[in-house]
């Protein structure tokens, strides 16, 4: 059981990516095994984030777990992941069972919410959470508390007003907030070109007079660095920050999405060639942080513990018909 409330100790370098490469591991095989139970018909919906690990991993690690509040987005698994969310709490989440932490089964999978964390609730409404965690930050700095928010969305969200309101508000206020945004190029099927006439998301912040920062999103230790710089600075209450992870989403956007509709073969291809996990392999294994047989023993552990993870999850309970309306009216004590 992971004690969130617990400060992590800053591990040596080598340690630390050792971590952040196996979270990358399990995101990738748990986001496989989910979309492959959507096909196997054993689970009505998956959304999931094959190819953000970088980004997801490299950000989450740069926050003070138990202390920072953190508002993911669906796409998220990785974030979850780094925090300390177990593959079969996800995987209760995916079946809808009642031991689901995120929602008892209620909300569509991979729609976090864990309290210990600090990861707060939220709806399938893109950018909703962008205002709430504009709020958060308002009453962390009204307490003169040293935390600091991050919230995550992709630059699809960046279009919807909840985002500018959010930043509007945050920076008027200077508040201790990051808005980290997951550029994968596409809303869906629709492309950044038809989303926005700025080159980057992170040219926005110009509009708010902020720092926005753009960064490899497929380059880890990239992302931990420039997350880390961007999350201390509002620490130490400089105000507001814009993080864009340039990134590329290697599955359709959802079980029900059919990717071939709106982006070439090539193109994917293309992205394959950059796929971060093969990328921090490569680094690990040249800086001699890994060895062959230690990757080959730890990818072989991952995927028997998220076989084992599955068979766990998908017999467990399911909730009862007469909790239904729990958590929806007031309950007497
Ligand atoms: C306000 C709102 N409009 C539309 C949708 C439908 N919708 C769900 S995900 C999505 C795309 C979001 O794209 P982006 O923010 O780039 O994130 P990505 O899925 O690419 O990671 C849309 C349009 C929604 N959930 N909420
Ligand atoms: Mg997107």
């Amino acid at each position: 059981m992971v004690r969130v409330n617990e400060p992590r100790p800053r591990a040596a370098p080598d340690k630390l990516h050792r971590a952040m490469y196996r979270e990358m591991l399990v995101s990738r095989e748990l986001s496989d095994r989910m979309f492959a139970l959507n096909r196997q018909g054993r689970a009505a919906f998956a959304v999931t984030g094959q190819g953000h690990e970088a980004a997801q991993v490299g950000s989450a690690h740069a926050l003070r777990r138990g202390t920072d509040w953190v508002l993911p987005y669906y796409r998220d698994v990785g974030v979850m992941i780094a925090l300390g969310m177990s593959p079969r709490d996800i995987l209760l989440g995916l079946f809808a069972k009642a031991d689901d932490p995120n929602s008892g089964g209620r909300q569509m999978p991979c729609h976090w919410s864990w309290p210990e964390a600090r990861v707060v609730t939220r709806s399938s409404v893109i950018a909703a959470n962008l205002p709430h965690a504009a709020g958060i930050a308002y009453a962390s700095k009204l307490r003169g508390s040293k935390e600091v928010t991050v919230a995550y969305f992709g630059e699809g969200a960046t279009s919807e007003g909840d985002f500018h309101e959010a930043l509007n508000f945050a920076t008027i206020h200077r508040l201790p907030v990051v808005f980290f945004c997951e550029n994968n190029g596409y809303a869906i099927s629709e492309s950044t070109g038809k989303q926005m006439s700025v080159r980057h998301v992170a040219d926005r912040a110009k509009g708010y007079d902020i720092i926005g920062s753009t960064v490899d999103g497929n380059d880890v230790l990239a992302v931990y660095q420039t997350a880390r710089w961007n999350i201390e600075e509002c620490r130490r209450g400089r105000g507001p920050k814009l993080v864009e992870a340039k990134t590329y989403r290697l599955v359709p956007h959802t079980s029900s999405d059919d990717d071939r509709r709106y982006r070439t073969r090539a193109e994917l291809e293309e992205w394959i060639k950059r796929d971060p996990i093969d990328r921090f392999r490569k680094h690990l294994l040249e800086e001699g942080v890994i060895t062959e047989d230690e990757d080959t023993a730890l990818r072989a552990q991952v995927k028997g513990d998220i076989e084992e993870a599955v068979q766990s999850a998908e017999g467990a309970a399911d909730p009862r018909p007469e909790d239904a309306l729990r958590h929806v009216f007031a309950e007497d004590a």
